[in-house]
């Protein structure tokens, strides 16, 4: 019986319905052996970051909780990157579906295949913005918030998309 470790998961889309394709990630990622579905951020669109010739991203965060050790996790991002029809037509262009291990607990995993944190999270609005919805107070494993980080951050046109779960816990007006 293997220990439960917090998994931060970043999503991202800019191609074939980028909303559709990261609603239908969070209903796979929510299904993974050995793992509950914590937290689910909004989804926002995003200028892209890199060649700008290219449509704007959707992005957006899930929190799990697993049991499935760190490559393993990673091999099931992989398969079902694949089952969206993963299409990446050059490197840093547009893409089908993308699944980022962001944070694994507070590990440090260095492999060929994987590095933990993700090198991306201290400089991605668009990782760092969904992140805070989940938990305002993140903190990575070497102590910097991700609420500093996010101020230092360049600004790709962050623009939330939908409410994520913990608004709607908002009472909605009354209709008249
Ligand atoms: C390889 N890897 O990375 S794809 C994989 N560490 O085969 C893994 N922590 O073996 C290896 N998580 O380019 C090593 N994979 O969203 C990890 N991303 C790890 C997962 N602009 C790991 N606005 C290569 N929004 C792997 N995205 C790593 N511009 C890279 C996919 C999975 C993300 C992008 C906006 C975006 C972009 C670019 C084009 C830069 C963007 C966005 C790739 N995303």
């Amino acid at each position: 019986m293997s220990d439960r470790v917090q998994a931060w998961i970043g999503l991202g889309s800019n191609l074939e319905n980028p909303l559709e394709q990261l609603a239908r990630a969070v209903s796979g990622l929510a299904t993974l052996p050995d793992t509950t579905l914590l937290g689910q951020s909004a989804f926002y669109r995003s200028q892209p970051m890199g060649p700008q010739d290219q449509p704007d991203f959707v992005n957006g965060v899930v929190l799990l909780e697993t049991s499935l050790p760190a490559e393993t996790l990673l091999d099931h991002l992989q398969a079902l990157e694949q089952a969206h029809g993963r299409v990446r037509l050059r490197h840093w262009g547009p893409r089908t579906l993308d699944l980022d291990l962001l944070l694994y607990g507070n590990q440090t995993v260095a492999t060929t295949r994987l590095t933990v944190p993700h090198p991306g999270v201290t400089e991605r609005d668009f990782v760092l913005r969904p992140m805070l919805d989940i938990d305002p107070q993140l903190t990575l494993p070497d102590g910097r918030s991700c609420q500093g980080l996010l101020t230092q951050c360049t600004d790709n046109g962050l623009k939330r998309l939908q409410p994520s779960v913990t608004d709607g816990l908002a009472t909605p007006p009354h209709p008249h």
